[in-house]
């Protein structure tokens, strides 16, 4: 089945927050942003600014009838800054004027003086100096402390992975619209319609029953909304409410770089020891995350950060310590992965180092640490692997073997060129990570002709989960997608979601919709059993009618619905679902916390140009495991999409803050990220189909993020092709491995004697 979006996307008839047909009088915001990463405030003069044409009223915390907080699990965000500051862009008033052009004239007249503090953009000083977000958390398995003299070898360093802006087609906005006795309806680009929710209503200090929440689709949200919409929904909220008018705010994609969280840059020491047949049987890792100016969701990514600290491989021997460290950055936030690629970059790191030390290609180690079935994970839960499944069909099918050999020939009759093969096995555990938040609702209504709409608390932000719904509803009836309507997410019929995120959105809504559905299907199934003098167990609903003892009736679905209504019986249903067995012991760091978990093998060829640092992905190859995919057209996008946003926080895309906490990388000119040029020339996708049961919807498992690590092979190819040309450089574990920093590898004694030389110049002119 095709994306039921793909029609009105490619006719540009999909309704996004900025296609909602205006009302008179309404109004416009922006916001008026910090200018200085740390400091106090000591003088904010808007007078100026109000008199600008159009200026209808400018607000500051003074101006919050509720409370001045929008920190989600730590009350830690003001959402307009009162006497401090603590990151550049954030926002210290809100401007609101007829028209978005006056409002963003006037936000340039305030003025604001601030005395400045000192600026820590750098998470392991901030760690240094006691700046922490939460305690750290440290996961054990085994005892590592005893296990390094039994080791054959042991090796260490360090890993940096730098952070990564979501870059959603559609920016960050909302439009608030004031209702009858105060309330007011929402409508805003966010991945969590009960955190915008609630957000607003405390800014207000309203019941959340005030503000109902309504969200048609996004224009992509990668984690950027999952809790980073609430501010700009607050504000709306806050505008519309005190001035009774429709408030609208859409940021400028540059407003939205400066002022938004990204994915967290971390910085990490690693320490791996193997055994003589190169098993690693202790591994140590201490992650410093960088969370930025307030906690936003980092303790949670911390979190996952250490789910996901041994990737795929069994470790008897495991310490994984990690800190949340306070900086003067915008705060960071969840992004697809949501803090496990930065670990996996660091656990695929250690493995490289010591291949490398030990004169073997890494996929040697790799190979013989994959995890089994039953293996235990450093947080308790016992694997379902595919690991073995996926690694050895991606080496027999596409013929690891031949490619390497392929590389090889190529790169000793080729100066200049050089190629990289990697292998990148993954493994991501599939639920959030808190448990209380796997759960979620639907609400069918079949109306009296036979057609239905659905509503769920998913949202969707263009990976297809509405279609997946729909399916869901289309099987359980057995009727045409025709007949079935998706409804837009709206805190009215489905309150209390949890955030679209964790890869769990289709799992959670679906088997919600599919409970939902099935209510209605018995109560349909009991009614004609007894006008058709049967037992329920006898018939059945297939392709729109009735079935008895696997006999067509006359009873078709419009006619079957009609005479069920007729005699009264209920034809809606609202059902919840609760991911059964999952749970996870804080005090012990142990427990269950994943439904499942999904595996997969990328492998990944590179050239790099030995002269310009330039570089090519050629080819990546994968075998993932889908379970049993309910949609192949949907999954395999997903998966070519999260392949590619992974390869550009891999090597293409640098976020640079300066010193002094200022974005430099603010705009597409400065921030690169993949387009079709620097995609893989080719991508190659082969299901592992498996049949174990597992509790995704219809075992189709989630396919959300687990691909984007695949991204990571082509740092680890890139660093191949470097060393083919130059064996001798070391290259340290820094990724994104931009061309710049390719050209700095392939070279590194010429620059290390440019260095050596230019210092002495400046030596000699200092002695002049
Ligand atoms: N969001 C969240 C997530 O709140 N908890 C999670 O475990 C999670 N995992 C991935 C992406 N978003
Ligand atoms: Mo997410 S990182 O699943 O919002």
């Amino acid at each position: 089945m095709k994306n039921i979006d793909s029609r009105t996307h490619t006719r540009g008839e999909s309704v996004y927050l900025d296609d909602i047909p205006l009302l008179q009088g309404t109004l416009f915001g922006a916001a008026f942003p910090s200018p200085i990463a740390h400091g106090h405030i000591t003088k904010l003069d808007i007078s100026e600014a109000e008199q600008m044409p159009g200026v209808v009223k400018i607000f500051t915390y003074q101006d919050i009838p509720g409370e001045n907080q929008i920190g989600g699990i730590i009350q830690d965000e003001p959402l307009l800054a009162e006497q401090e500051v603590d990151f550049c862009g954030m926002p210290i008033a809100f401007v609101v004027a007829e028209s978005n052009e006056e409002a963003r004239a006037a936000v340039k007249k305030i003025k604001v003086e601030i005395d400045p503090l000192p600026v820590i953009t750098d998470p392991r000083i901030a760690q240094a100096q006691g700046a922490l977000i939460v305690p750290p958390r440290t996961f054990i398995l085994g005892d590592v402390d005893n296990i390094w003299q039994a080791c054959t070898h042991i090796f260490e360093g360090t890993a940096d992975t730098n952070g990564q802006e979501h870059l959603y087609i559609e920016t960050q906005g909302a439009y608030a619209i004031p209702q009858e006795n105060n309330g007011l309806k929402l409508h805003s680009s966010t991945q969590s319609p009960r955190a915008t929710q609630q957000a607003a209503c405390r800014i207000i200090g309203v019941p959340m029953h005030f503000i109902e929440v309504d969200v048609t689709r996004l224009g992509g949200g990668f984690g950027g909304k999952e809790d980073q919409a609430n501010a700009w929904g607050a504000m709306c909220a806050l505008a519309a409410y005190s001035l009774k008018k429709p408030v609208k705010y859409s940021l400028h994609r540059m407003d939205d770089m400066a002022m938004t969280g990204k994915r967290h840059p971390y910085s990490s020491d690693f320490k791996i020891g193997l055994d003589e047949n190169l098993k690693i049987i202790a591994y140590e890792v201490t992650f410093y995350q960088n969370a930025g100016a307030a906690a936003d969701l980092s303790p949670a990514i911390l979190e996952r950060t250490l789910f996901h600290c041994t990737n795929t491989y069994f470790i008897p021997n495991v310490r994984a310590r990690a800190y949340s460290c306070r900086t003067h950055l915008p705060p960071n936030t969840a992004f697809r992965g949501f803090g496990g690629p930065q670990a996996m970059f660091v656990m695929e790191a250690a493995i490289t180092k010591a291949a490398d030390s030990l004169g073997l290609d890494a996929s040697i180690i790799q190979k013989v640490n994959l995890n089994k079935t039953g293996d235990e994970f450093p947080y308790g839960q016992l694997a379902v692997s595919e690991a073995h499944a996926c690694w050895n069909k991606a080496e027999e099918l596409y013929n690891l073997e031949a490619i390497r050999e392929k590389a090889t020939a190529f790169n000793t009759s080729n100066k200049f060129l050089k190629k990289g093969v990697s292998v990148m096995p993954i493994c991501f555990g599939i639920s959030f990570t808190n448990t209380s938040m796997n759960q979620a609702r639907a609400l069918v209504h079949v109306y009296t002709d036979g057609s239905v709409n659905v509503s769920t608390g998913a949202i969707e932000m263009g990976q297809g989960v509405n279609t997946k719904m729909l399916q869901v509803a289309a099987q359980v009836f057995s009727i045409a997608q025709e007949k079935i309507r998706l409804l837009t997410t709206n805190t009215t019929r489905i309150a209390n979601t949890s955030p679209s995120a964790a890869s769990a959105t289709a799992d959670l809504n679906g088997k919600a919709v599919y409970l939902a559905c099935t209510a209605i299907a018995e109560r349909l199934l009991n009614f004609v059993a007894e006008e058709l003098h049967t037992e329920a167990s006898n018939v059945a609903l297939k392709n729109e009618y009735v079935y008895l003892d696997g006999e067509r009736t006359e009873w078709d679905w419009k006619r079957l619905i009609l005479a069920a209504f007729l005699r009264r019986i209920n034809l809606s249903e609202h059902a919840h679902y609760a991911t059964p067995e999952i749970y996870f012991d804080k005090l012990k760091e142990k427990g269950h916390p994943f439904a499942y978990h999904v595996y997969g093998t990328a492998i990944t060829e590179v050239t790099v140009d030995c002269l310009r640092g330039i570089y090519e992905v050629d080819a990546v190859k994968l075998v993932h495991d889908f379970g049993t995919s309910m949609n192949p057209a949907i999954d395999k996008g997903q998966i070519e999409g999260g392949l590619v946003q992974g390869i550009g926080w891999m090597t293409m895309e640098e976020i640079v803050f300066d010193k002094a906490g200022r974005l430099r990388s603010n705009a597409l000119s400065t921030y690169k990220i993949p387009d079709i040029y620097s995609a893989p020339k080719e991508i190659t996708i082969e299901f592992l189909q498996t049949q174990t049961d597992n509790l995704a919807i219809f075992r189709s498992k989630a396919v959300g993020e687990p691909p984007l690590m695949y991204g990571i092979g082509t740092y680890f190819a890139l660093r191949n092709a470097i060393k083919a040309f130059n064996p001798a450089t070391q290259i340290p574990f820094d990724a994104p491995m931009t061309p710049e920093k390719v050209l700095l590898a392939l070279y590194s004694e010429e620059v290390a004697k440019l260095k050596e030389k230019h210092e002495q110049a400046v030596r000699n002119m200092a002695i002049s």
